[in-house]
Formats: C-alpha cells, sequence, structure tokens
C-alpha cells in the first residue's frame, strides 16, 4: 500500500493541495486547459481559473462555473474539481464533451472564497463568510451572495456584520465579488451561462431570488424552467437522487444579492444555482462517500445544461 497521496477527487482537499492540483492538472492538459488569475483574496492569495475548450483562433461562447462562494460547502469545491478532471479524461472519448469542448470554453473558478474555505480547514468548520474586517465590529465577514448587485440588501439579507447573511458595507465589497463581477463583466459578450455551485437541499434555482417577479420575457421564462426540470430529471436517473427546481424566490427564500441573479440582470440568460446533496441528514457536513456519486449525477445535469446552451 503506497502513501497517500495528497490530492483526491473523493476527498475533501486542503486549499494548498487544490493550489498544487491547479497547477499540475493545467500544465498535463496544456492543450486543453489555460489558467488565468482573476485577482486576489483579501487575505492575498490568487483566484485562479481555468479555462478549459479546444484551443481556437476564432473566440469561442463560454460558460462559466463556480464552486465555494460559501467556506462550509465542501462538496462544491469537489464538484468543480471532478468537473475538470471529468472534461479533461472524457474529451476525445465522450461525444458530448467533445462536441461541447470543441464549440465552447467552460471557464472554471474551483474555490470563489478561498480564504473562508482555508478558515473552515483550521478554525471553524461552519464558517460561511468571507474573511475581510469589518469597520466598528470585532465581527468578520461578508456573505458574498448578499454582496452581488442585484437588489442589493433589500431582502433576506441583513446589515449588521455580525450576521451570516451580511451584505457588506456596498455592493461588491468583498475584493473576491468584485473580481469575479469584473471578470464576467470584461468577458459578458462570450458568457453565455453561468452556474454556481451551493450546498445543501437538492434544488436547482434560477433567477430571481431578490424578487418574486418572474423572468421578463416569456419565452426565456419557459426556457429557464425546462432546461431546470431536463437538467434535474438528467441527474436523477443516474442514482434517484431528487431536486426541486424553480425560481429562488419562491423555491427557497427571498435573498437579495445572490451572484445567479446579477448575472442574469447583466445579460447571461442562462443562470443557475446548484444546491448539492443532501437534504439536511449531514447538510454541510456530507461524507466523503458521497462526493463520488453526487458529482456524477451532477455531471448530468451540468451536461444538460451546457448542451442546451450550445445549441441555443
Ligand atoms: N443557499 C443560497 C444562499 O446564498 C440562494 C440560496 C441562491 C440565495 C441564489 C440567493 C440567490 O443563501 C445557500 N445554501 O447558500
Ligand atoms: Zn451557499
Amino acid at each position: 500500500k503506497g502513501s497517500p497521496r495528497a490530492h483526491g477527487y473523493t476527498k475533501y482537499n486542503t486549499w494548498s493541495d487544490i493550489e498544487s492540483w491547479i497547477t499540475s492538472i493545467s500544465s498535463s492538459n496544456s492543450e486543453l486547459i489555460s489558467t488565468e488569475v482573476i485577482g486576489k483574496t483579501y487575505e492575498g492569495r490568487p483566484m485562479t481559473v481555468l479555462k478549459i475548450g479546444k484551443k481556437s483562433s476564432s473566440t469561442k461562447p463560454a460558460i462559466f462555473m463556480d464552486c465555494g462562494i460559501h467556506a462550509r460547502e465542501w462538496i462544491s469545491p469537489a464538484f468543480c474539481q471532478w468537473f475538470v478532471n471529468e472534461a479533461v479524461s472524457t474529451y476525445g472519448s465522450d461525444a458530448q464533451m467533445t462536441s461541447l469542448l470543441n464549440q465552447m470554453d467552460v471557464i472554471v473558478l474551483p474555490v470563489f472564497n478561498i480564504d473562508g474555505y482555508i478558515y473552515t480547514h483550521t478554525n471553524d468548520r461552519m464558517w460561511r463568510k468571507t474573511r475581510a474586517k469589518n469597520s466598528g465590529t470585532s465581527c468578520i465577514g461578508t456573505d458574498p451572495n448578499r454582496n452581488f448587485d442585484a437588489g442589493w440588501c433589500t431582502v433576506g439579507a441583513s446589515s449588521n456584520p455580525c450576521s451570516e447573511t451580511f451584505c457588506g458595507s456596498s455592493v461588491e465589497s468583498e475584493i473576491e465579488v468584485k473580481n469575479v463581477a469584473n471578470f464576467i463583466r470584461k468577458n459578458k459578450s462570450i458568457i453565455k451561462a453561468y452556474i454556481t455551485i451551493h450546498s445543501y437541499s437538492q434544488l436547482l434555482l434560477f433567477p430571481y431570488s431578490y424578487t418574486y417577479e418572474l423572468a421578463a420575457d416569456h419565452s426565456e421564462l419557459v426556457s429557464q424552467h425546462h432546461v431546470a426540470e431536463g437538467a434535474s430529471a438528467a441527474l436523477r436517473s443516474l442514482y434517484g437522487t431528487r431536486y426541486t427546481s424553480g425560481p429562488g424566490a419562491s423555491t427557497i427564500y427571498l435573498a437579495a444579492g445572490g451572484s445567479d441573479d446579477w448575472a442574469y440582470d447583466l445579460g447571461v440568460k442562462y443562470s443557475y444555482t446548484f444546491e448539492l446533496r443532501d437534504t439536511g441528514r449531514y447538510g454541510f457536513l456530507l461524507p466523503e462517500s458521497q462526493i463520488k456519486p453526487t458529482c456524477e449525477e451532477t455531471m448530468l445535469a451540468v451536461k444538460y445544461i451546457a448542451a442546451y446552451v450550445q445549441k441555443n
């Protein structure tokens, strides 16, 4: 029996192991992966996105996906790592993945809230927010999924820095949020879909969460529903895991400042928030034994969305 490898796809990796993994998987798949640092976190760590796709001389449309907005939702970064590995290892053999990566790029941010993720490994497993200092209080952090410019701090968010859903001192006050928003704004013309991975509750949400209003355009609303239903059915086909899909506000709760609503209002028509396994038995503490089945079934849903976006 050999010594345990540092990084693995069926374990919860530390940030340090994820960081080395980013370097190694991108250098061993340089024909398919390029990386870009989109900025640094509050504590100064580089935020690296992996752009996966066959190199092309013309500009390709893209799907942006982030994981780990919330620190304690460990299954989320695990899924982004799984996705990157699946993409490079099934390109050339899986017809759908090959076609997707020939025509489009998938831009993956494996851990959005790196400082918070590290804190859940070192100090407090249940930490959710960023690790930025707030003025006038000893309470630390802002909820990054309340800090986007989408009905900011109007509903389902708190202006109290000690709250778990603190919306921040202003829109994009969090450097991590600003970095991601700047990247998406800069690439707005090519980004056709935005996917953000959270846990838990087994939900597939689409805009809006900041209001009960629905997508203005009827055909867009129909396609949002259709894609979410199709993706949930694909996910369920593997192990029977049941997902509920619908607009955030009516499906989970009213909450302003979320990334999916912001991306949608920017013009990214296909914008989805996944809430992965489970429904509460283990909650954020999903056992490592569930990483593989969770990632396998979620792949089917993400590939369903990607296929739809690719042909539309
Ligand atoms: N749930 C999300 C949260 O940030 C959400 C739900 C989705 C809110 C989209 C706003 C917009 O509260 C978890 N588990 O983080
Ligand atoms: Zn979350």
